[in-house]
């Protein structure tokens, strides 16, 4: 696979997660810390009704039956309809819109609620700024709502999980891990120092962690699920496919970012290789969110998926996930990063590294699906 930007190629498997609704009713019904999101989205009026949304709390504009389903998201779509129909899946399902999974000792990783809904995924042929491997763009169906997480995976929570397994990630092996020269735009050899605790530049336990391979971000995934089922016996917690990547990075949106089509502007909204007040990750939550209230889905740390890195042609359109292993042999990487231009921070844009590899630009977050 060609290597834009000049970077390591990476790539990530393939997880089915089913959740029964009434014991995931009954473990939300249970969660006393769950927050709403309205206080990191702007509100805007409804421009079909001219009002406020009540995004905190039951839209009273919007008269809807307890047992009717509500619309899928078909993009494109504007925030104030982004929002208002997570807020009514939300009520429907009886679930918040934003959760928080107890990694223990005060440490709590914050999950949103994304709606089901249609997209356009990948990049038109026209599309400027575009690789092969974004085509043939295609509308995809997200059929099931879901959780993902606000943030990149922190290494404050990474550590929850290290602390209580002693787990050893691969860099821990004795090799270490790849770190990007950003003054040179290239790789420094391998690193046998540096591993998901040092990353090779000044960070916090709010920075995204890094240095973790693929296999590393599955075990994080495990330990979480099987923490998850010993109190709740209710759900299993995976990396998003590319597919609800894509979807969640849109949210609505069918431009080459979730803020237009002006790469000029993405200092405003993302941690990039561009000048701005990070050099290396920032601690997650820097910029503003996107409409479904998700960080850092452009730029800070790319973000470990699913899939098998392979081609989009002869994928299904309905929760597509490449679950194959490709001739790659590499795992899929989105989203972009600190090391990244603005084109390579695109919704769109993707990239790959082996299961086992690492670098310090690379991170990942959290999703389960409600099935
Ligand atoms: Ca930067
Ligand atoms: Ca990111």
């Amino acid at each position: 696979m060609k290597n834009r930007n000049g970077e390591q190629q990476f790539r990530v498997a393939g997880v089915s997660v089913l959740i029964g609704a009434g014991l995931l009713i009954g473990w939300l019904s249970a969660s006393s810390s769950a927050m709403q999101i309205g206080s990191i989205i702007p509100e805007k009026k409804d421009p079909n009704t001219g009002r406020q949304p009540k995004v905190g709390g039951r839209d009273t504009t919007l008269p809807m039956a307890k047992t009717e389903v509500p619309p899928m998201l078909t993009a494109p779509a504007d925030s104030v309809v982004v929002k208002r129909i997570q807020q009514r899946w939300a009520e429907h399902l009886k679930v918040p819109v934003v959760i928080e999974e107890d990694l223990g000792g005060g440490v709590k990783l914050k999950m949103v609620l994304i709606p089901p809904g249609k997209f356009r995924m990948g990049s038109t042929d026209d599309a400027i700024l575009s690789a092969a491997d974004e085509k043939p763009s295609r509308e995809v169906t997200i059929s099931k709502p879901f959780y993902l997480g606000m943030y990149e995976v922190t290494r404050g929570e990474f550590r929850k999980f290290v602390d209580a397994t002693q787990y050893r990630t691969n860099a821990e092996d004795g090799t270490g891990s790849f770190a990007w020269n950003p003054d040179k735009r290239e790789f420094f050899p391998k690193d046998e120092k540096l591993n998901w605790k040092v990353a090779g530049f000044d960070q916090t336990d709010s920075h995204p962690v890094v240095n973790e391979s693929w296999d590393d971000a599955q075990a994080f995934c495990v330990w979480l699920t099987k923490r998850e089922s010993t109190v709740r016996k209710v759900r299993k917690l995976v990396l998003p496919t590319e597919a609800e990547w894509e979807y969640a990075c849109r949210a609505g949106t069918t431009t080459l970012f979730v803020f237009g089509d002006d790469a000029d502007q993405v200092t405003k909204y993302a941690n990039t290789e561009l000048k701005d007040e990070f050099r290396y990750t920032a601690a997650v939550g820097q910029y503003p969110a996107n409409p479904f209230g998700l960080f850092d889905m452009h730029g800070n740390a790319l973000e470990w998926c699913e899939d098998w890195f392979g081609p989009y042609a002869g994928l299904g359109t309905k929760d597509p996930v490449q679950r194959e292993k490709q001739t790659t042999d590499k795992r899929a990487v989105r989203g972009g990063g600190w090391i990244n231009d603005a084109n390579n921070c695109r919704s769109a844009v993707r990239n790959g590294g082996e299961p086992d590899n690492r670098g310090n630009h690379i991170g990942f977050r959290v999703c389960f699906r409600i099935e």
